[in-house]
């Protein structure tokens, strides 16, 4: 073939491949499937090897280079790479501006902000030249950095050229490298389960990751680029305005933070702020503030710079997610299946926006893993909803007074021995219902909401019920008199009455809320929904062979193994029997086969606020119906329910052209499918 037909081949390729890799890692709007992005990508590859002679430096397949650096080299920034003034509540940020309109000479009048988050990752530069990728280089102290390009190089969201016909000839972009959530969470999961050492949070492992010598490394972390803002600009002009500039940043081909947006005035900045730090946790990244731009590039120029920081800009902080403690002390604390955890009782500490006494351990392979020990120095982090955990220990600060953890050889709670099964890292009391933690914890999972959702029966009450000696197991609660609870302290006649009028109204339940209030290990509630459409009612359920159980989706040889302990130990079996005879009953259900379901084989997304049922109920809808309930819209979703307040899924839903429902739609849609509301 003509060397001119290979060379537009080539490009044909190399443009395809660059077009998907921007639809997938920048516009995070997947178009093809794997599949065929490999197919084409090993196509160019082979042309490759076959023309040595036509390989260039930017083409996609040419992420990873061969040799691994000795040591990173030097690199100055000509303009230098800022850093930026933080605001630590609304007061400061409202004196920011007050600043910025008396410097402009426009008091009283609203400037117009670009507000994007502040990503919790690595500030770096890349250079392009002509559009092509020549270098990338951390921040370092803002004047010198680290070149990394080999690294940088390997992240699929940065172009290795840049696509338009506006493009400077030298063009630096400034952003943030990043490492998103759900690709930290697995590569810390992998190295657990190799029994490797784990990243304290996404931010040192993104660090960690673009510091490897080995591109090889690097290629396989998941690292994201963000970008906000140009450097070095030559032979080519940009817009007046910075939210122009990224838009003229996303159009070249770089990702830019899809949250950004342009308001006018400091009120509106602190709305973005509000609705951002409502945000936070549903992102699939670490933000720590929000910064706040002035937007006229014009005025920005007017306002300068003080020292090593903008005028223009403000980073107002989030309360932060990690802070320093000590650890008092470790008690242990045993849970419904009898996990013994251990607990960090720590010196006070307000993080992540409210005081943190205590955090969780997880297991003796995690105190081990953190080589914790009573009296240390430790790193504690609270992100959202999630339970606070000790991440790290401070280095040499350990006191003479220190001392080992030990884990206790019989059960804190009633002293029966404990064990850990081979492979687990988690160790139990063997009591069963003979310990009192493991009762309570039993009974609190039985009258859970998701369970059966039995009003008035707080933890304090639970509590009362198995000390006084009331109630033993769950059976127990349907024999409880109004008599016995009016003994109760701080128990009135009305709360007697309706606790008991909850009880009574519990025992109308279904197949699935039962089993999954059973709490056999590892059932969660979608597991139960499935058993119970499977095997339809309870008889064919507990004569399950290990083989049927198997064939349910979601059941694993862990889980059959643990649902036939549960239906062969009289014990347990003796507790149903007393709770059908007290009247707990359920409709028996139509064998169906998950492949026979209404909703199989469709992915449904669920977001915003539902005010007749809640997220989780309306997922429970889904699953029941067969549905897939992911966590993120993508090409492949059926359908979005969106109630008020819905973000970023609804306006993917919307690019993506997938179905949306509201509410009331999505009630209506339910009937037709015979579930009644
Ligand atoms: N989102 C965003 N993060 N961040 C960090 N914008 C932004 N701007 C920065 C920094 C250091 O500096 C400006 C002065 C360009």
């Amino acid at each position: 073939m003509p060397s001119d037909d290979i060379e537009q081949q080539l490009e044909t390729l190399r443009t395809q491949l660059e077009a998907w890799n921007y639809q997938y890692y920048v516009l995070d709007q997947p178009t093809v499937p794997d599949a065929q992005y490999d197919r084409v990508m090993r196509s160019l590859q082979q042309l490759e090897t076959q023309h040595p002679e036509l390989l260039r430096a930017d083409s996609p397949s040419q992420r990873v280079g061969a040799q691994p650096l000795s040591e990173f080299s030097q690199v100055a920034h000509e303009v230098p790479m800022l850093s930026l003034d933080n605001a630590f509540d609304a007061q400061e940020l409202r004196d920011f501006d007050r600043r910025v309109q008396e410097r402009l000479g426009l008091t009283d009048s609203e400037i117009e902000y670009a507000c994007e988050p502040k990503l919790d990752g690595i500030a770096v530069s890349l250079l392009y030249r002509d559009g092509v990728l020549q270098r990338g280089a951390t921040r370092g102290d803002g004047y010198k950095g680290e070149d990394i390009t080999h690294n940088v190089r390997t992240i699929p969201s940065i172009p290795l050229r840049l696509h338009g016909d506006d493009i400077p000839g030298v063009l630096e972009v400034r952003g943030e490298i990043y490492m998103p959530s759900a690709g930290f969470e697995l590569l810390n999961q992998r190295a657990r389960e190799a029994g490797e050492k784990t990243f304290v949070n996404p931010r040192n492992a993104a660090a960690g990751s673009l510091r490897q010598l080995d591109a090889k490394m690097t290629a396989q972390r998941p690292l994201e680029m963000c970008c906000y803002s140009v450097g070095l600009v030559e032979e080519g002009a940009l817009p007046v305005s910075h939210a122009q500039v990224l838009d003229c940043l996303l159009r070249w081909g770089l990702r830019i933070n899809p949250e950004s947006r342009v308001v006018r005035g400091v009120a509106a900045c602190e709305d973005y702020y509000e609705s951002l730090a409502q945000k936070r946790e549903r992102l699939p990244y670490d933000i720590d503030g929000i910064v706040f731009k002035v937007n006229d590039l014009a005025q920005q120029q007017r306002l300068g710079f003080v020292s090593r920081a903008p005028r223009w800009a403000i980073a107002r902080k989030f309360p932060a997610q990690e802070e320093m403690t000590r650890l008092l002390d470790v008690e242990f604390q045993v849970g419904r299946t009898g996990a013994i955890t251990p607990v960090a009782r720590l010196e006070p500490v307000f993080v992540g926006g409210v005081t943190v006494s205590n955090a969780t351990l997880h297991n003796s392979d995690e105190v081990q893993r953190l080589g914790v020990q009573i009296g240390d120095t430790v790193i504690v982090r609270r992100a959202g909803d999630v339970i606070p955990q000790v991440v790290s220990v401070v280095a040499g600060q350990r006191t003479a007074g220190a001392r080992e953890v030990v884990f206790p050889e019989c059960c804190p709670v009633c002293g029966s021995p404990v064990e850990r099964e081979p492979g687990e890292a988690v160790l139990r009391c063997m009591g069963g219902l003979v310990c009192a933690a493991q009762q309570k914890a039993a009974i609190r999972h039985f009258v859970s909401r998701r369970a059966m959702d039995i009003d008035g029966l707080g933890d304090k009450l639970v509590e009362q019920l198995v000390d006084e000696g009331l109630v033993e197991n769950v059976a127990g609660l349907y024999r409880v008199s109004r008599e016995q609870l009016l003994n109760l302290e701080r128990m009135g006649e009305k709360s007697a009455d309706k606790l008991l009028a909850a009880l009574q109204a519990s025992k109308q339940t279904s197949l699935a809320r039962f089993l999954f209030a059973l709490g056999v290990r590892e059932v969660g509630e979608a597991t139960a929904l499935s058993l119970a459409r499977y095997f339809g009612n309870w008889e064919a359920l507990a004569a399950a062979t290990e083989e049927q159980l198997l064939e349910v989706d979601d059941v694993g040889p862990v889980v059959a193994d643990h649902l036939r302990q549960f239906f062969d130990s009289s014990s347990s079996l003796e507790v149903v029997a007393q709770l059908r005879a007290s009247g707990v009953t359920w409709p028996d259900l139509e064998r169906v086969t998950p492949e026979r379901l209404p909703l199989a084989g469709q992915t449904w997304v669920v977001t915003g606020k539902l005010e007749t049922m809640g997220r989780n109920d309306a997922k429970g809808f889904l699953q029941e119906l067969g549905a897939k309930v992911a966590g993120s819209v993508s090409a492949r979703t059926t359908c979005v329910v969106a109630g008020p307040g819905a973000g970023s899924k609804l306006s993917r839903a919307t690019e993506l052209d997938v179905d949306v429902l509201d509410e009331a739609a999505f009630i209506a849609r339910l009937e037709t499918l015979g579930v009644s509301l």
